[in-house]
């Protein structure tokens, strides 16, 4: 048997479906083994192989299953690392392979030689070289092993040409898969009883409880538990920025979003008065604790945690309990243990208190989510959004980049249905990456409408997979932040005082002139009756990708709802009134 033909025979025994990648000089052998297997398995072309990882990135995020991308060696390899470690840091199980220069040519000054497996080690949870083609298996094996099980991750196989082009007797090895390792989280894990027991104890003890959800809920899947157990006890929840989407924000107990980008001050308001918080699948990172100066009231000892790496336990605060476990499954035995007598109208004052808030803040923003101005505010855009993504009925993918989405998107965005689904990748926020994500969010669930969202700093990195949505006849919706600048860094810029910003503007995008030149559909909007009649529009074309070319307000010319810019230009980030907050 060939060793290409061994990788793609056990890529479909883990139930791959599709590989994204980059042709290059290394992995001919591997396409050609993949041709021989189409119709089994697929595989799908990107221009970039930065935009093939973060295909593969969305992928793994909008389904329970790895995903796999592969590049050939030198360049293509150093174009990976942005997505690679992306999903490692964001525990999306993702297996890059690398096929590299044949092993026999190593030091020997081969063209595009690099020790591939080295560059990736601080980025993977494992980064090997297949030494021997008769090793293929056992280490195809371990990489999906690896991948999906405690905490998810991305692994790198540094895969020379010479070891798929080789002949393996097929009777010294095995090609059999781990089922259990075909999707994620691979042999989740619980506490112990006791442990159990003690959190149930605190939850039910405490008058003012608050559950918040971070990222690691949605890797599990876990919305509809933690629902679950927020009903039974009577509890409220926010969640982390990675976290949204864990419960539909229409839900009497989902209270919104804690943290800086995009926060809603009732949620970090909650944050700090709850007695008792329970922190599920979170770092409680920089962006949640606002570099660890929120809540000002300290989380220490009224805080625990579960999660499936103990290692991120109590790191930075005192945990009253750390509960190490799969989220899913930690919370359905919490659920179970619930006492059957518990009081659930303890905690009533406290939703409703929340809820008042909550409305308020809803009632505040109404002017600025109605605001007819030129250019348009991205809170209208949002709210545009949100009427038009609840008259199309059915459930979408969402993926947002950096920049001007991602506040807004954070703090205005209403997902009622709870089919659908919202990433924003946060471990590094790499610009670029919302556009190819939508490839990767239509193979994981082309029931799903995959929607990317990104400004025009970001789209300049992307453009390029503008070809691949038109040849593959990719439903996608993108929405296009066009403000002719890095508008984020303007906006740090400003908020340094200088009003003379240092090379960050840039020539605005043509945005419609440029999709049709691909061939995508697409429109401008500059007002917000056309961006409704654009979204109906775009809503209704499912033949092919189309774009919304969105001209908005920078983020430079008014203080996006970041609680530390807030801070930092003396304002009161915690005040429910929505303030026309221009810089100093
Ligand atoms: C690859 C990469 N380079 C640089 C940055 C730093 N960065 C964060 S936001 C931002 C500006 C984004 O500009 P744009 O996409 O136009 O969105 P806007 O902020 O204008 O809405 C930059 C450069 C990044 N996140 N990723």
């Amino acid at each position: 048997m060939l060793g290409a033909d061994i990788l793609v025979e056990m890529l479909i025994g883990y139930g791959v479906e599709v590989v994204f990648g980059v042709p290059g000089d290394t992995n001919v052998p591997f396409y050609e083994s993949l041709q021989t297997h189409e119709g089994r398995i697929r595989h799908v072309m990107a221009r970039d192989e930065r935009s093939a990882g973060y295909m593969a990135d969305a992928y793994g995020r909008f389904t329970s299953k790895p995903a796999v991308f592969e590049c050939p060696s030198g360049a293509g390899a150093m174009y990976s690392l942005p997505p690679v470690a992306e999903s490692n840091a964001s525990s999306v199980p993702v297996i890059l392979l690398t096929i590299d220069i044949p092993l026999p040519g190593e030091g020997r000054g081969v063209l595009t030689e690099l020790d591939c497996a080295r560059l990736f080690e601080p980025i993977t949870k494992m980064s090997v070289q297949v030494k021997s083609p008769e090793k293929l298996p056992e280490i195809i094996r371990r990489a999906f092993r690896v991948a999906c099980s405690g905490k998810p991750g991305a692994v790198h196989l540094q895969i020379p040409e010479d070891m798929l082009k080789a002949e393996v007797d097929p009777a010294r090895i095995s090609l059999h898969v781990e089922k259990e390792c075909t999707t994620f989280p691979a042999f989740p894990t619980l506490p112990t009883p006791d442990t159990l027991e003690s959190l149930m104890a605190l939850l039910a003890a405490s008058e003012r409880p608050l559950i918040v959800s971070g990222g690691g809920v949605n890797r599990s899947c876990a919305g509809p538990q933690v629902t679950a157990l927020a009903e039974r006890l009577n509890i409220p929840v926010c969640t982390t920025m990675t976290g949204q989407g864990t419960m539909p924000d229409t839900h009497q107990l989902a209270i919104g979003v804690i943290g800086d980008n995009g926060y809603h001050p009732h949620a970090n308001w909650a944050l700090e008065h709850a007695d008792f918080v329970l922190f599920v699948g979170s770092k409680m990172g920089s962006v949640v604790t606002i570099g660890w100066t929120f809540p000002k009231i300290t989380l220490n000892k009224r805080v625990a945690q579960i999660d499936i790496d103990p290692a991120v336990m109590a790191n930075n605060y005192e945990n009253l309990l750390s509960v190490p476990g799969d989220a899913k499954l930690t919370l359905e035995q919490l659920i179970a243990l619930a006492p059957a007598d518990h009081d659930t109208t303890k905690t009533q004052p406290w939703v409703d208190e929340l809820n008042e808030l909550r409305a308020e803040f809803w009632r505040a923003s109404e002017p600025l989510l109605h605001a007819e101005t030129l250019p348009l505010r991205p809170e209208r855009v949002v709210h545009c959004f949100n009427e038009a993504l609840e008259t199309y009925g059915k459930p979408a993918h969402i993926y947002s980049d950096a920049g001007t989405p991602t506040p807004y998107m954070t703090r205005f965005l209403k997902l009622k249905d709870p089919r659908t689904r919202f990433a924003i990748p946060r471990a590094f926020g790499g610009l670029g990456s919302a556009l190819p994500a939508t490839v990767g969010a239509w193979f994981a669930n082309q029931n799903r409408r995959p929607i990317g969202m990104f400004g025009d700093g970001s789209f300049g990195m992307s453009v390029g997979e503008l070809e691949t949505l038109v040849r593959l006849q990719i439903p996608a919706i993108l929405l296009l932040f066009n403000n002719g600048t890095f508008g984020w860094i303007k906006g740090l810029h400003r908020l340094r005082g200088h009003n003379q910003c240092f090379s960050v503007d840039f020539m605005p995008p043509r945005g419609q002139d440029i999709a049709e030149a691909f061939g995508v559909k697409a429109w401008t909007a500059r007002m917000s009756e056309e961006l409704t009649a654009a979204l109906d529009d775009a809503f209704a074309f499912e033949d092919g990708p189309c774009l919304i070319d969105i001209h908005v307000e920078s983020l430079a010319d008014r203080v996006p709802p970041v609680y530390s810019w807030l801070s930092k230009l003396g304002r009161d980030p915690l005040e429910i009134e929505a303030k026309d907050t221009r810089y100093l």
